[in-house]
């Protein structure tokens, strides 16, 4: 852990687009980051949402709608979608807020003053849909050369203010040359290396030809994307910083989807030492999550609809598959089929088993009553989990975090088979037995901990069931010395964690 805060945030999304299961997704990743790191010291985590440009403005005017009034009906709904998958952030930042605004200015003008901005004339292709603009060499069949998009684009012809980034060049080459963990995965970083070593071209960071944006003096407004970079430090508190967070805080850590990491590791961190301040620590452009090996997109009718998915699963089994199916980083298919999978087998037998057959136990040979610890635990086994576990997941490891967990998982259920509890009371051999269901309520009380980031509610229920007071939300370095479960404790057992489900009649593999 750096010893100052931690700051690791999300993109913001663009309001006018509909929540989907990617945008979880890459919530919930910074959520089980951030709340790792809060179990060891001060930390902040970031999302919002992206409200300015010329697709916002076409969309108000086609709803008829101003396009204040329009985002402000449209700003829930990404908040249900952070309380649909228990993502818990110290801030949530709008591009239309006032503090936004003002940071936004500052940069700009902080940039100007450095001889790093010049009016100029922008002729040239524009794509809407990505707010991006595209040098006529770029585009594919005369459309965005997005795949993802590859729509008609417009031509503009604008005077606009333009950012010197072609001089930041050689700076850019040093940062990735110097700091290979700069951009992960490595994938990104070599295709953001390509781009660098075929040069920089100067940026419009202005638009002109219409108003819905951050005002300029002297007219225009600022360019949709280099006023949404600035929201990671607007919300701080830059300029003013009146409370110290941007001091404390910045640089922090960016988690964000792949095809936006040019902007993220090429653009952002020349507008911040265009200002005189610190590029970002670190950004990690994780994959995309596919539906049957496609992209999910309306017109392929294979979008997974995230607040159903939650409904159905419970965020906290959802939670776990998207980083337990594949390395955070790469692409990966999810269906509803194998989510069932999964919450049946890993979580209800591996997981909801162990919790449920080890408070039997003890009811039936304790009285549900947590003993005295003897010697001859599995406590040298674990020592260096959390440690491993906190590394894993602040280095963006999410699977082989939870990977690491399960370790601790499987090795108190074999520690039932191996040991086994009914024949130890039976031969009346009690030191053994109170050994054994020690190890099962502390090494539970551990996976309620270390679990808590990835699954916050059921590993709430867990600390619930084995009669614990307060939340596993707590300092890991204290509380996760073997021994700290006090015998005496009265467990509590309830309903089972993960209750099977059968399959819906969609689920069933063809
Ligand atoms: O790009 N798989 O907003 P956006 C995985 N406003 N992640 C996905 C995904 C998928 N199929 N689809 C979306 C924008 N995401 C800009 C960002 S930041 C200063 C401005 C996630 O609403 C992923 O994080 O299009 C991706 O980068 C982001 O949502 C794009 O959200």
């Amino acid at each position: 852990m750096p010893a100052r805060g931690f700051y690791v945030t999300t993109p913001i999304y663009y309001i006018s687009g509909t929540p989907h299961i990617g945008h979880a997704y890459s919530s919930v990743a910074v959520d089980i980051i951030a709340r790792t790191a809060r179990a060891h010291g001060p930390a902040r985590s970031l999302t919002g949402t992206d409200e300015h440009g010329q697709k916002v403005a076409q969309a108000a005017e086609a709803a008829g709608a101003t396009p204040q009034a329009y985002v402000d009906a449209l700003a829930p709904r990404w908040r249900e979608l952070q309380i649909a998958y228990d993502t818990r952030f110290d801030d949530f930042i709008r591009t239309t807020e006032p503090r936004h605004a003002r940071a936004s200015l500052a940069l700009f003008e902080r940039m100007r003053a450095n001889g790093d901005v010049y009016e100029s004339v922008y002729e040239g292709w524009y794509c809407t849909n990505d707010e991006t603009f595209w040098p006529e060499s770029k585009l594919i069949d005369g459309r965005c050369p997005n795949p993802e998009c590859r729509r008609p684009v417009e031509w503009l012809s604008e005077r606009n203010w333009f950012f010197r980034l072609s001089a930041y060049r050689d700076r850019l080459l040093e940062l990735f040359r110097t700091d290979p963990d700069f951009l992960r995965p490595q994938s990104r970083y070599n295709e953001m290396m390509a781009v660098l070593e075929g040069g920089l071209d100067d940026l419009s960071i202005s638009r002109s030809s219409f108003d819905w944006g951050i005002p300029l003096p002297g007219g225009g407004v600022l360019y949709v994307w280099f006023d949404a970079l600035i929201n990671y430090i607007s919300a701080l508190g830059w300029p003013d910083d009146p409370d110290g967070r941007f001091a404390t805080f910045w640089p922090g850590v960016h988690v964000i989807g792949k095809e936006i990491a040019r902007f993220h590791t090429l653009i952002w961190p020349a507008m911040l030492w265009s200002a005189g301040l610190e590029p970002p620590a670190r950004v990690f452009a994780h994959g995309w999550i596919l539906a049957e090996g496609e992209k999910m997109s309306k017109s392929l009718g294979n979008v997974i609809e995230p607040f159903a998915l939650a409904e159905r699963f419970g965020a906290d089994a959802v939670r776990y598959f998207l980083f337990r199916e594949a390395p955070f980083g790469t692409d990966f298919s999810i269906s509803r089929e194998k989510l069932r999978q999964r919450l049946n087998s890993d979580l209800g037998n591996d997981l909801g088993n162990l919790l449920r057959r080890s408070l039997a136990m003890l009811d039936r040979y304790r009285d549900g009553l947590v003993p005295e610890p003897t010697a001859g635990s599995i406590a040298e086994g674990v020592s260096d989990l959390p440690a491993r576990v906190r590394d894993h997941v602040l280095a963006m490891r999410l699977r082989e975090g939870l990977d690491e967990i399960w370790n601790l998982v499987t090795t108190l259920n074999r520690s039932i088979d191996e040991r086994k509890p009914w024949e130890l009371a039976k031969a009346g051999r009690g030191d053994e037995l109170d050994a054994v269901l020690y190890d099962l309520c502390e090494g539970l009380r551990w996976l309620s901990i270390l679990l808590f980031p990835y699954m916050p509610s059921k590993a709430t229920e867990m600390w619930r069931q084995l009669g614990l007071s307060g939340t596993p939300e707590v300092r890991w370095p204290d509380e996760l010395t073997w021994g700290r479960l006090a015998a005496g404790t009265q467990t509590d057992p309830g309903l089972p964690l993960f209750p099977r489900l059968e399959p819906e009649p969609d689920e069933t593999e063809a």
